[in-house]
């Protein structure tokens, strides 16, 4: 008898390529059906049978104030009441610029598009019209959206199907993309020394959210930008991910570095389609109509995601909230890295501001993977039980080894006790499977 789930995976993958409309939601990292969703409020995502679950994916991070919240629903309402879509400029748009400008200081100009991926596309097309350069450089296991320069050893659902480089991508793009390990000082310098004239930008996560969640060294970062500026290379800081997850100023603040470009995503619109690219003037004036470099969208700045996200920016800038959200992650983090102590499992863990990452790492392995290479050393196995064993007790976690965890301000202390509940009954499993070995 199949299940529910299984039935409407069927009759998904008729029409739909995979069942799926975006790859990572299939389940083919860890295996099995997905769960079909069909509503969410607060800390909670609910199947098509109403069956709860704590949800630490939060639409993969722009639920921060957690599902359906009031004031981002009220405001969508509204702004749907008033229509959906004009193809002109709305004062909304300029109240979005003008809050994430005055919150990032690198960002002086911004220009909003539908989703991350034309954010970065965006930001690399202009980087290439401001150098007159072709090359770009990216990191391996990043990932930067589903643009064709950027398909080249990328990260997030490309390493579940074992495609790092999509196929469809022509040679002669490629080509231009030059891929380096990440969180390797050296092998910045020495592409520099090869390259450097010849460098239109670097894109890069400034902390990792598609190899699962890697904080780099702050050597890392001062050498690219250091670099960069020598080289009068672009430095993009893709923090789609980062942007308001990591904390209000995001990784830039964290690492305290200047990039000339930010891409932003997910949080920005509270949930609604919404991606931007903004930063130094002098660069931003090269975009049209102010300049030569082309970028356009029919639902660019739609007013119903520019009305969401301007209410939820009055709570993201409330005294306090990133501290408290932070606080739910150390909370989670500490008590699932006790609970694996206890039994004998091989955990690691990452987290910073309303992020965190899950490493089973090798027994016997005391480190915390720090590259792109010690995330694939990974029990991916351990980790696909852990998924599965959390997932049958009502928490869903990111269906996949290469992503990170999301919190959100709605998750309570009753969430996480449930959590790390759920978490030792499945640790104590692990255990006992492995000494029945
Ligand atoms: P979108 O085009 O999916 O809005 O954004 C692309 C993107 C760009 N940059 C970073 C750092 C990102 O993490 C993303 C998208 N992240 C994935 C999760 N790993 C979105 C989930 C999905 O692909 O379905």
């Amino acid at each position: 008898m199949s299940t529910k789930n299984e039935q409407l995976f069927l009759q998904a993958k008729k029409h739909i390529p995979g069942g799926v409309n975006s790859p990572v939601r299939a389940f083919a990292g860890v295996g099995g059906t997905p769960i079909f969703m069909h509503k969410a409020l607060g800390s909670k995502i609910y199947d098509t049978e109403d069956n709860a679950y704590i949800d630490y994916v939060g639409s993969w991070g722009p639920m921060i104030l957690g599902h359906a919240h009031p004031k981002v629903i009220a405001a969508v309402k509204a702004a749907a009441e008033d229509g959906l879509s004009f193809g002109a400029p709305t004062p909304f748009e300029t109240t979005v610029a003008d809050t994430i400008c005055a919150l990032v200081p690198s960002v002086d100009m911004i220009r909003m598009t539908s989703s991350g991926t034309e954010a970065t596309m965006s930001a690399i097309r202009l980087a290439r019209g401001f150098t007159g350069r072709d090359n770009i450089v990216k990191f391996e296991g990043c990932y930067h959206g589903h643009s064709d320069s950027l398909l080249v050893k990328a990260g997030s659902a490309m390493l579940d199907i074992g495609e790092p480089t999509s196929k469809g991508v022509p040679a002669d793009f490629a080509k231009h993309t030059l891929t380096l390990p990440y969180n390797n000082p050296q092998a910045i310098k020495d592409c520099f020394a090869k390259w450097g004239d010849a460098i239109a930008c670097v894109i890069v996560e400034p902390i990792a959210g598609n190899m699962n969640m890697v904080i780099p060294t702050q050597d890392f970062h001062d050498t690219l930008r250091a670099q960069c500026t020598k080289a009068g290379a672009v430095l993009i800081f893709d923090e789609v991910m980062t942007g308001f997850r990591v904390g209000l100023g995001g990784a830039q603040e964290y690492f305290d570095i200047k990039p000339d470009l930010t891409c932003f995503g997910k949080i920005i619109g509270a949930g609604l389609p919404v991606g931007a690219f903004g930063g130094r003037r002098d660069i931003m004036q090269g975009i049209a109509p102010l300049g030569g470099v082309y970028q356009a969208g029919t639902l660019s700045g739609n007013p119903l995601a520019m009305r969401a996200g301007i209410a939820m920016f009055e709570d993201l800038t409330v005294a306090g909230f990133y501290g408290d959200l932070s606080s739910k992650v150390d909370s989670l983090m500490d008590g699932l890295q006790a609970l694996a102590d206890k039994y004998g499992i091989s955990l690691r863990t990452n987290k910073l501001g309303g992020m965190f990452g899950l490493f089973f790492v090798q027994d016997g392995e005391t480190d915390t993977p720090q590259d792109f290479d010690e995330v694939n050393a990974c029990d991916m196995d351990k980790f696909n039980t852990f998924f599965h064993g959390m997932l049958e007790r009502g928490i869903y976690l990111a269906p996949s080894a290469y992503e990170a965890g999301f919190m959100s301000s709605k998750h309570s202390d009753e969430d996480i006790r449930q959590t790390l509940h759920a978490a030792e009954a499945v640790f104590a499993q692990m255990q006992g499977d492995r000494q029945g070995k």
